[in-house]
């Protein structure tokens, strides 16, 4: 039993063209390989929000490998970003199981937290402010009657402050702080019983466990680190290893 964790890719054909095609390729030799869940913690898509088929039609591999994936009867678990929400519809028709906050997995008795993260710091109001008025119902009913033609450029204006915020958020907390934070907060959660712990969102990669064989996963992102992922099997009281995604792999 191996799971498969990725978060924070950013992808985006504008600025970083190839990222798209390096993880859909990713996914399938990792499906071919025998990998048993996966789990997209927020934050994949640099811009992916609300229930359009026009980013189906706009991403058509990545929706049909993960199809591939839930068909296989594998499970995949997407947590959603601050970049790519209101993809519950898209998702749960596919067999995808979706949550806007948390999700808890369980192995016998190993109960692994995965979150965004973007809930870590109570201090963030305002991100939080903007965070309760974009996943408002007004915000979400608004973006479904707004003709087709105007709702892309809707959506990419709503993009662009999405990426003003969170630059804004990491200046303000700075990078130590930051990290300390989430470290923080997943100790929290291994106190409340849970033996992992996997967030995304700060883009500081953080790899940690305890004696008692606890672990907090962050894999930073692929903005400003090489394309990466983490391989886990539950049952085994190890931290997750990460893995960086090599180009050599994609022809095979
Ligand atoms: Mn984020």
């Amino acid at each position: 039993m191996t799971v498969a964790i990725f978060s924070d890719l950013h992808l985006s054909s504008a600025k970083r063209p190839g990222h798209e095609a390096l993880f859909v390729a990713t996914l399938k030799s990792l499906r071919a390989e025998g990998v048993n869940e996966l789990w997209l913690l927020g934050d994949i898509f640099d811009l992916m929000v609300g229930p359009f088929h026009f980013w189906i039609a706009r991403h058509p591999e990545f929706f049909e490998e993960i199809k591939a994936w839930t068909d296989a009867g594998l499970s995949v678990v997407w947590i959603q970003g601050n970049h790519d929400f209101y993809l519950d519809e898209l998702l749960t028709k596919r067999g995808v199981i979706v949550s806007d906050d948390f999700v808890e997995r369980r192995f016998g008795n190993q109960r692994i937290y995965l979150a965004h993260g973007d809930l870590v710091n109570p201090s963030d109001t305002d991100y939080l402010k903007w965070r309760a008025f974009t996943r408002s119902a007004w915000v979400r009913q608004t973006l479904s009657l707004i003709p087709s033609p105007l709702r892309m450029k809707l959506l990419l204006g709503l993009g662009q402050k999405l990426s003003d915020r969170s630059r804004a958020q990491s200046r303000e907390s700075g990078r130590s702080g930051l990290e300390e934070l989430f470290i923080l907060y997943a100790r929290e959660k291994w106190d409340e019983g849970f033996q992992g712990v996997c967030l995304g969102h700060s883009h500081i990669e953080t790899f940690l466990n305890d004696e008692q064989g606890h672990f907090f996963v962050n894999l930073g992102s692929w903005v400003n680190y090489s394309p990466r992922y983490a391989l886990w099997n539950p049952g085994e009281y190890n931290c997750p290893q990460r893995y960086y995604v090599r180009d050599a792999g994609l022809s095979t």
